[in-house]
């Protein structure tokens, strides 16, 4: 049976994922399927590709796929946000990967924090598994995106591969299939050695939706490659760079109202990135995330993903003196997400950390943050 639009969205937040079937014709699959080879055969080997650094002219049809109807327009509605953007674009060619959440408490909120916000204001942001060939690697437990890891499921580490977790379940894709999942639902991949994969892994971020969750002051849409695609195509993906530079223009100038402990600036410019009145100590917490890296990285050389070109963009608009005081407006949160000592929870991208991974502050709303000013 065929769910409608309402009807997917339901199942998805209900589940956590949404298989759709069927997303590329037997036509397409055959040519998506040659141009995934040549982008791999120009790149360096390795278990992902990004899609973005070794795409051609010739082999830009999949690429393009990515932005069309069935898989963005699709993925927006769903956002149910007036507008979206892809945030990362790789083809998988190897699978296998234990048990875990995509999420890293270093620079996101807490999952309890997260996963009200799903509930309040839906997901801002999403990710695909698109199979070119079978693919039946994928494992997820079914609802766990929005509770907290069970006493079984804490017992286990990544490390240890595919154990079988109480009510996990097998992602079978066949080619052309795809899922859709909120990521920080417990997932695994299963060893592919045998196999051929050839599977486009991507996100999108909401633009313009009711909250902010997912920003990551490290990810935007690079457009190096748009003399290698159609102009209709790089029209479109200069769009798609406008919604981040929106949306950096946006942080950039909450930030900046902090730093001025200037309480209207701050209630107009805050009401921009997350209109929404549920979960905004979650978008607080991604800023002081944010506050933090930009403090860290301004002026470093420092190679790492983290201190790439929007990192760059962020913190020129500030003065390192600057960014010094912005943190300490940020300093009594910070030490309301942070436990006394290293604690730790498996199954989260991080190893142990004082900041806590479940437990969003206490007693805490936006204007004791504001206050504390
Ligand atoms: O190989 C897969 O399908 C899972 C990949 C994954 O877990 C991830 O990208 O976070
Ligand atoms: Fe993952």
């Amino acid at each position: 049976m065929q769910l409608n639009l309402p009807e997917q969205r339901e199942a998805l937040i209900q589940d956590g994922f949404l298989i759709v079937r069927g997303m590329i014709s037997p036509d397409e699959l055959e040519s998506f399927r040659a141009s995934s080879d040549a982008i791999i055969e120009a790149a360096p080997r390795a278990g992902r590709i990004v899609i973005t650094d070794w795409v051609q002219q010739s082999s830009a049809d999949v690429l393009e796929y990515l932005f069309d109807e069935r898989t963005f327009g699709f993925t927006r509605d769903l956002l149910d946000a007036p507008d979206a953007a892809p945030l990362g674009m790789w083809i998988l060619c190897s699978a296998n990967t234990g048990w875990h959440r995509d999420i890293h408490p270093f620079d996101m909120a807490p999952l309890d924090g997260l996963q009200e916000d799903i509930r309040m204001n839906g997901p801002c942001y999403l990710q695909w598994n698109i199979a070119l060939y079978d693919d039946a690697f994928l494992h997820v437990v079914p609802g766990s995106h929005l509770r907290r890891n069970s006493r079984e499921e804490s017992k286990i580490e990544r490390s240890m591969g595919l154990v079988a977790l109480p009510g996990y379940m097998k992602v079978d894709l066949k080619a052309g299939d795809g899922v859709l999942y909120i990521n920080n639902i417990l997932h695994a991949a299963s060893d592919s050695e045998s196999a051929k994969r050839r599977t486009l892994h991507l996100g999108y971020s909401g633009f313009g939706g009711r909250g902010f969750a997912h920003f990551y002051p490290t990810m935007s849409m690079c457009t190096d490659f748009l003399d290698r695609i159609s102009t209709e195509f790089a029209e479109l993906c200069h769009q798609f760079d406008s919604l981040h530079e929106r949306r950096r223009e946006d942080v950039t100038r909450v930030l900046r109202a902090i730093l001025d402990r200037d309480t209207t600036a701050f209630a107009a410019a805050f009401e921009r990135i997350h209109p929404s009145q549920h979960c905004r100590m979650v978008t607080a917490i991604v800023l002081s995330k944010a506050a933090y890296l930009m403090r860290k990285y301004k002026g470093s050389d420092e190679k790492t993903y983290m201190n790439g070109p929007v990192m760059k963009k962020l913190t020129a608009s500030f003065s390192a003196d600057e960014l010094e005081e912005l943190w300490g407006r940020f300093a009594v949160l910070d030490s309301k997400l942070q436990a006394d000592e290293d604690i730790y929870e498996p199954l989260f991208q991080s190893g142990p950390t004082r900041y806590f991974f479940y437990e969003m502050p206490e007693s805490f709303g936006m204007d004791d943050f504001v206050q504390s000013w």
